[in-house]
């Protein structure tokens, strides 16, 4: 099967009971980018792709779409198979993983919807239908993200993920404590510093909390700095933003830079990509999330049926913005999060039906 149209769609989703924060950024709306593919076989495929703001990781909403318009020529009959079409998106374009991410995600849409199966199936096999869940606060104080810690754990999430950074480190230090004294063992804990502190911080954190059992997620800037600060601390260290390409992955895990990693789909390229992070994470047995930094609908099925193929025990969660967006490009087959966990969509490809109107007319369309 090869590519006969590709049309490329700008669409905001303003964020709920905005503003969403992080140690190096404040988002009231994400502007996202999708991608519509029609294979020469008549069937239709969805992608996407939503950095969450300009100065999370290294990508923006124009550079995705800019990148996609780029390339959108060079795909007009480009074999869909996922290795191949890769080869090609590297030929047309140097790096840019993000945006090449959306085009992979419509073709594994298209091949689930061609051969009836799901994208979970396509990429090995689901080992759940219930996909766990985490919640992630944002950077708050101790007594507000306490207790919106005990309220997500009552709702179901196994984790919490608890933003820190861009602040004095003791607040830091208060909110780790007070969550930790407010909701214990019952959720798996991670403390997100989305590089926004120092070494020393990182230190400091890692030496006044020895007591308290959570994961650090790209607690620095670097991977300089997690190098540093790795045998200096007693806690787990994750990479998050810092893990751009494969090759940054098996660098980290050869090295034992990491224990694990907060891994996006469209930062590492897509699908294809992921299925490798995944296996590579099984060699040495290190647990990891998959989800993205942002997005509808389509990410949200993409990031689910990956994480429905993580052996349960290495499976960190598939984070979704669902909760901060308001209504779905499926109404029917949306993805929600209930429980703290995702029911696996059932349907062949993703699993979506998005309605085209709700994304107004295309910003670039290629073929047809
Ligand atoms: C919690 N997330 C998955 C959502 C935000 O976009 C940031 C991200 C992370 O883990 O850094
Ligand atoms: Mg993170």
């Amino acid at each position: 099967m090869r590519i006969k149209e590709l049309h490329i769609y700008a669409h905001d989703l303003p964020v709920k009971n905005g503003p969403y924060t992080m140690a190096n950024a404040q988002v009231w709306s994400l502007e996202t980018t999708l991608v519509q593919i029609v294979s020469d076989t008549g069937i239709e495929g969805w992608g996407e792709t939503c950095p969450v703001g300009p100065t999370y990781a290294e990508s923006h909403a124009k550079g995705a779409q800019a990148a996609l318009t780029m390339m959108g020529e060079g795909l007009i009959g480009a074999d869909l198979t996922p290795l191949t079409l890769h080869r090609t998106l590297d030929g047309l374009l140097n790096g840019h993983s993000y945006a090449k991410a959306a085009v992979d995600i419509a073709a594994y849409d298209i091949l689930g919807k061609a051969t009836g199966l799901r994208v979970a199936d396509l990429l090995g096999g689901a080992a759940t239908e219930r996909v766990p869940s985490y919640y992630a606060t944002g950077v708050g104080l101790p007594d507000e993200i306490a207790k919106l810690a005990k309220d997500k754990v009552a709702e179901g999430y196994p984790r919490l993920q608890i933003k820190v950074g861009g602040r004095p480190v003791e607040t830091d230090i208060e909110v780790i404590r007070k969550v930790w004294e407010t909701v214990g063992t019952k959720a798996r804990l991670a403390v997100d510093g989305n590089r926004g502190w120092t070494t020393r911080d990182a230190l400091r954190v890692s030496r006044e909390c020895p007591d308290i059992p959570f994961i650090m997620e790209q607690p620095c800037d670097t991977v300089e700095d997690l190098r540093k600060i790795r045998s200096q601390v007693s806690h787990a260290i994750y990479l998050d933003e810092n893990s751009v390409d494969l090759s940054t992955v098996v660098n980290a895990v050869g090295t034992n830079l990491v224990d694990g990693f907060g891994m996006k789909l469209t930062r590492i390229g897509g699908l294809q990509k992921m299925a490798t992070v995944r296996d590579i994470c099984a060699a040495r047995n290190l647990p990891h999330t998959c989800d993205d930094s942002w997005g509808g609908d389509i990410i949200a099925a993409a990031c689910t049926h990956i994480g429905a193929t993580v052996e349960p025990a290495r499976m960190e969660g598939v984070w979704l913005a669902a909760p901060y967006i308001e209504g779905h490009y499926d109404d029917t087959n949306g993805i929600r999060i209930e429980g703290g966990h995702i029911t696996l969509p059932q349907g062949s490809g993703l699993g979506m039906l998005p309605d085209a109107a709700k994304f107004g007319a295309p910003i670039a369309s290629f073929g047809g």
